[in-house]
């Protein structure tokens, strides 16, 4: 597939997806979503890959979903042709560790679907926010559960009822972004976050992030459980191996993703 929305590079082991339609500050179109849902698609395929980062521009990583696009909706149409789901969704089933590389405004749709990555590296230009109220709607893509997840019910609140936007700073104090960096620094910080990821072992990767993700869903003792259990599972693969013994042999590991 062609992209005309988003450019896909590559990296040795880590894809980068960058949203580019900056006249429209990268609002989150049909077109858009599509072409990122083609994207993530064949690099879960990809071997090769081992972590993906999903950024836009410096101004804008994304200033929501097309307000344009959405506007003419009504219940039904929305409700039957949600033009969102599948392809935001998209994001949300990645397997491989996936990082938000976020300058700019991350407003509405834009700030959920930094959310739905595995962990935000932000700029000190960025601006979070759930801006819906004041078009007369909420946010419909996770925003009110994530956002209250990660930064708790009181800054989740004020976010989603006042429409305010969240300075960089700010979200790095309330835990929504795991760092803040310069914005020259931003794209140099995450590819090499991302190039740690895609050097460790690929299934250990993926499973370490699905027991985080799992844990959301589960009470503290079944996630404690459930991580134990594939903790153990782990002891059956090459690379359990290899980690051990490069640590024990004072060499780097050389993981086959076995
Ligand atoms: N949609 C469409 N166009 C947008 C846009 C957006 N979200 N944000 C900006 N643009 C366009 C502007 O219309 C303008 O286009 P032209 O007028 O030049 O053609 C261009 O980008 C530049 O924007 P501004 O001139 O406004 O730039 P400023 O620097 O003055 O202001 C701003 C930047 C980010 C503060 C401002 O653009 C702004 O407030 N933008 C809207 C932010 C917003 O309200 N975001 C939330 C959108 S609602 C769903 C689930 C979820 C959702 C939808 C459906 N389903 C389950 C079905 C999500 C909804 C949302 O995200």
């Amino acid at each position: 597939m062609a992209y005309k929305l988003i450019d896909l590079t590559r990296d040795g082991g880590v894809a980068i997806i960058q949203l580019d339609r900056p006249k429209a500050l990268n609002a989150l179109n049909t077109e858009m979503m599509s072409e990122v849902a083609d994207a993530l698609t064949t690099l879960e395929a990809d071997d090769g890959i081992g972590c993906v980062i999903l950024t836009g521009s410096e101004k804008a990583f994304a200033a929501g979903a097309d307000i344009k696009e959405m506007s003419d909706n009504n219940y039904l149409s929305i409700y039957k042709n949600d033009p969102f789901e599948e392809n935001h969704c998209s994001i949300e089933r990645f397997r491989k560790p996936i990082i938000a590389a976020v300058a700019g405004y991350a407003l509405g749709g834009g700030c959920e679907i930094a959310m739905m990555c595995d962990f935000i590296i932000a700029a000190d230009n960025a601006k979070f926010g759930q801006p819906e109220i004041n078009l007369g709607v909420m946010p419909g893509i996770g925003g009110t559960q994530r956002l209250m997840r990660a930064v708790g019910k009181a800054k989740a609140m004020d976010m989603c009822l006042t429409g305010r936007m969240m300075p960089a700073e700010e979200a790095e104090r309330a835990g929504l972004v795991s760092r803040i960096v310069k914005l020259d620094d931003l794209m140099s910080t995450a590819k090499e976050a991302a190039s740690k990821i895609a050097n460790q072992s690929q299934p250990v990767a993926m499973i370490t992030k699905e027991t985080v993700n799992a844990g959301f869903n589960m009470t503290l003792d079944q996630g404690i459980r459930f991580e134990r259990r594939l903790f153990q599972s782990l002891f059956t693969t090459q690379d359990q191996k290899e980690g051990m013994a490069a640590f024990i042999e004072k060499r780097k590991p050389h993981f086959k993703n076995k």
